[in-house]
């Protein structure tokens, strides 16, 4: 394969090619990671990544975006057909900067946000205190029961006692449906915003094989790049027009300047391949294969919070076993298996040491592994942490699991 960076940057470019071999022969289950398409990777490497073009589509502050226009108007049609609603934001750099948004556009500084707790599966953006929103909001939290799901009633107390201008709902690690209806409920009665992050699950929600937010969020935020397989970046949606208004300008010229053209083009180009009949097919596979993975560990006597899995991820809760989380990571990672550390209810660790792993399926489903191999995956998985201490077997399981990733090529080329 010849590239320009092999004349002019070698050095880089070796570190792709490691990058791309990393990919190709270790097990991605890092729940938020997926392996986007070359097509989308194509659109992102592009001339586009040259053109400014800050304002939106035929409305712009520099001339030249003729094209730009078009590729935007695309990306925002496919995004409301995808979701079906009636107005998307492209524009987010990422899901941080797209919930940002919406709070700018929705809250005033010292407003209430009420969100899930970060050690509770939560995200930063959803009031943490180390995390802006945290800083610029007053924020409140609810989390989860020990038995890993969210307690409504709790919800509805919280937000009783607290009044928030706003509520959050959505996670990084959470593995049981959302009752976007009774958030809802509890936001009404408060006389709450209900914004809903669906980050993690939004390519699950398009295929019909998880509850869709709308009609009951004001506003929904999502990244592209996770279970949508698109390009690193966010996304805004909703149906009410004064909202869509302030969120046009809270994002620009309120947060970001110039959009990335070449992102935005990628997000086009990975909605049209969500709108595909065969994306339903991969959303199913996806399910299909996080409940193998949570039944089988489960046989082998491992802690699966909430006793299961809705959706594309499981979390380990290792709290009955001698090692923590990193401990966890850190064997997994030895084996050829990529992973993180999470929190667990009932968490005594710190959020760098942990007692639990948080393992999805949405990569591996996108190289073509199915229930068989997330079968192997899994007993590999338990017998890794079974003998945790047992760095020989480690390396044996590596080139067990490099010959079963081969199998799965996810790419031939480091630069599409
Ligand atoms: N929420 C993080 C994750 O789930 O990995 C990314 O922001």
């Amino acid at each position: 394969m010849s590239y320009v960076l092999e004349e002019n940057d070698p050095e880089i470019l070796g570190f792709i090619n490691q990058e791309l071999e990393r990919q190709n022969t270790h097990l991605e289950m890092i729940a938020s990671e997926n392996f986007t398409f070359p097509s989308v990777m194509e659109a992102m490497g592009s001339v586009l990544t040259n053109k400014y073009a800050e304002g939106y589509p035929y409305k712009r502050y520099y001339g030249g975006c003729e094209f730009v226009d078009k590729i935007e108007e695309l990306a925002i049609n496919r995004a409301k057909k995808l979701f079906d609603c009636a107005f998307a934001n492209v524009q987010p750099h990422a899901g941080s900067q797209a919930n940002c948004a919406v709070y700018s556009a929705l809250l005033k500084p010292y407003d209430k946000i009420l969100g899930m707790d970060l050690s509770h599966g939560g995200h930063l953006t959803h009031g943490a205190k180390v995390s802006l929103t945290g800083q610029i909001y007053q924020s409140f939290f609810y989390g989860v029961e020990l038995d890993g799901r969210i307690n409504y009633d709790k919800v509805a107390e919280t937000a009783r006692i607290v009044k928030p201008n706003m509520i959050v709902c959505g996670f990084s690690a959470y593995s049981r449906k959302l009752d976007f209806a009774r958030f809802k409920e509890i936001a009404e009665s408060v006389g709450a915003i209900l914004m809903a992050d669906i980050a993690h699950v939004a390519g699950l929600v398009v295929a019909g094989e998880y509850p869709n937010p709308f009609p009951y969020a004001d506003v929904v935020t999502t990244t592209t790049h996770k279970t949508l397989r698109g390009p690193r970046g966010g996304l805004i949606l909703t149906n009410n027009e004064e909202y869509a208004k302030k969120i046009d300008k809270a994002v620009f010229p309120g947060m970001q300047g110039g959009p990335l053209m070449h992102v935005i083009a990628g997000k086009a180009v990975g909605f049209g391949e969500n709108l595909k009949p065969e994306w339903k097919e991969y959303a199913k596979q996806v399910k299909s294969n996080a409940k193998v993975l949570a039944k089988v560990l489960m046989e082998r006597n491992f802690k699966v919070v909430s006793d299961g899995t809705d959706n594309h991820l499981i979390l380990l809760s290792l709290l009955d076993k001698k090692y923590s989380g990193k401990d966890a990571d850190l064997a997994l990672g030895n084996a050829g298996i990529t992973a993180n550390k999470n929190t667990v209810p009932g968490e005594m660790r710190s959020p760098f040491v942990t007692s639990g792993v948080r393992l999805g399926s949405p990569a591996l489903t996108a190289r073509g592994f199915k229930e068989a191999e997330f079968e192997i995956v899994a007993n590999k998985i338990a017998d890794i942490l079974d003998d945790i201490t047992n760095t020989q077997k480690q390396e044996k399981i590596k080139s067990e699991l490099k010959e079963l990733a081969l199998k799965f090529p996810i790419y031939n080329k480091a630069i599409f």
